[in-house]
């Protein structure tokens, strides 16, 4: 009886013992993938903000404006300097009116002439017969950015051609001292762009940490350019480029400001740790700076609307070069060219196809109004009648992270599905052009995507302006 009753409890601990096995088994299997949703690397809010400005403006202005160079070498007199014609709102107007959200200027490009009257050094605006001397070209910017409701960012070049110090530790002290005047002295400040060009003559070892950390305690809002971030990557290239597949997550191993590993920048990384989306800086003319007998050669309208297209529409924000010219204005070619983008982009998005045949939260330019597509199921979109277009647009919910690693769009021909496109990264925004077709009836199925699922923001269907 005693050994029975022994028994018993011996297979009673037993099967306790197993069931204790199952229950850990099962809570390691589904904690193993709980945590694949828990690493998806997230936007702060600054990146997010940013990400939606889509399309803003980069002012290439200093003495190689007047010098007819690209780089300046640090001895060009601040007498040349005088744009008589100077026009911060003018220009700031232009930039809104064809739908630019920030402008950012070279405060210091590496000839180390700046554009307001640093304390530091006598290579400046303050030397030029501009104002007899009185005059800030920063000022005047961020105060006109201001009063049209567009954000404002500034370029210091940490390679500088002119100060005597430069290649010596003295010379972060000077930049930082500078970098404080343009954080502390003209309002709140959306970017700040960290060059990686440099020359290999004179050797200098950049503080970038210290640089960055200054940035952080005076304008915690402003996001931080760089090859390597910390909050915008480069995107490899300055054609205008985004990678055809756009992850906006990357690894920072063995990357430094000047240490570009270009393709992988253009690309990005899924398995990525850190938020660094591509920021596509490209010039309305063959050069950064503004030189006459470029005049001919601006990019037309047609030619900015497939800029955006590679950029904006790959996951990235547009940074259009448009550099003021002798005078201090923008040239009238330029001005056509950007009247002539903005008005061939509000024709082919001014209406999608798809508003009130889909959920309203596909719709609806909320991007935190979303629905979940997983993989293999598709999601059907059926339109009141006969439709044709040639172009769509698909959001991703990237607050949420991004997802979407190859998905399809099919039509229904009258008897079958049949393949229109399949693409691979969505993120903030995928626009996808194709030739004209005709139907009633679409399907969208997401092959694959990491936690096997996508958060639809957006999606819609267009018909391009004749003029694209
Ligand atoms: C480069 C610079 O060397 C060019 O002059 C220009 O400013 C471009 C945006 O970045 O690295």
């Amino acid at each position: 009886m005693i050994t029975q009753i022994y028994f018993q409890k011996l297979i009673r601990k037993f099967l306790l013992f197993v069931a204790m096995k199952r229950v850990l088994l099962i809570f390691l299997l589904y904690n193993g993938m709980g945590s694949t949703y828990a690493q998806l690397v997230k936007p702060t809010p600054r990146q997010l903000d940013w990400q939606k400005m889509e399309t803003t403006a980069f002012l290439h202005f200093t003495v190689n404006t007047y010098t007819g160079r690209e780089w300046g070498d640090g001895t060009e007199s601040p007498k040349i300097f005088n744009p008589t014609a100077f026009d911060a709102e003018e220009m700031i107007a232009t930039l809104k009116s064809a739908g630019f959200k920030m402008a950012i200027i070279t405060a210091k490009h590496h000839d180390g002439f700046c554009l307001w009257p640093s304390a530091y050094t006598e290579h400046s605006v303050k030397n030029s017969p501009w104002k007899d001397g009185r005059g800030d070209i920063v000022k005047e910017l961020a105060a006109a950015c201001k009063k049209y409701g567009i954000k404002f960012g500034f370029y210091l070049s940490p390679w500088d051609r002119h100060e005597k110090s430069y290649g010596t530790t003295a010379y972060n002290t000077f930049y930082k001292n500078q970098l404080r005047e343009l954080l502390s002295n003209y309002g709140e400040i959306a970017e700040v762009w960290f060059d990686g060009a440099k020359g290999d003559q004179v050797k200098m070892d950049y503080d970038f940490a210290g640089y960055w950390s200054m940035v952080r305690q005076l304008q915690p809002k402003a996001v931080i350019f760089s090859d390597a971030g910390p909050d915008v990557r480069w995107v490899g290239n300055e054609s205008g480029n985004a990678g055809e597949t756009s992850w906006s997550t990357i690894d920072l191993t063995g990357l430094a400001p000047g240490k570009a590993d270009e393709k992988y920048l253009n690309v990005g990384d899924p398995e990525g740790k850190f938020w660094v989306p591509a920021e596509t800086d490209v010039s309305i003319r063959p050069g950064w700076f503004y030189h006459p007998e470029e005049d001919q050669k601006v990019k037309t309208g047609r030619q900015l609307v497939n800029l955006y297209y590679q950029s904006v529409g790959r996951n990235s924000v547009l940074l259009l070069n448009i550099p003021p010219n002798q005078s201090g204005r923008f040239h009238a070619e330029d001005i056509n060219s950007l009247k002539a983008f903005r008005s061939i982009l509000d024709e082919t998005f001014r209406h999608s196809l798809l508003k009130g045949n889909v959920a309203k939260a596909l719709t609806d330019q909320q991007l935190a109004t979303y629905m979940t597509v997983k993989t293999g199921q598709p999601l059907i979109m059926e339109l009141k009648k006969e439709t044709s277009f040639d172009r769509a647009l698909l959001q991703e919910n990237i607050a949420q992270g991004q997802r979407n690693e190859l998905a399809q769009l099919e039509y229904w021909n009258g008897t079958a599905w049949t393949k229109l496109i399949s693409f691979t990264t969505i993120g903030h925004k995928r626009l996808l052009r194709f030739k004209p077709i005709s139907t009633s009836k679409l399907r969208l199925t997401v092959i694959k995507a990491r936690t096997n699922q996508v958060q639809l923001a957006e999606i819609g269907l267009y018909r391009a302006s004749e003029r694209e």
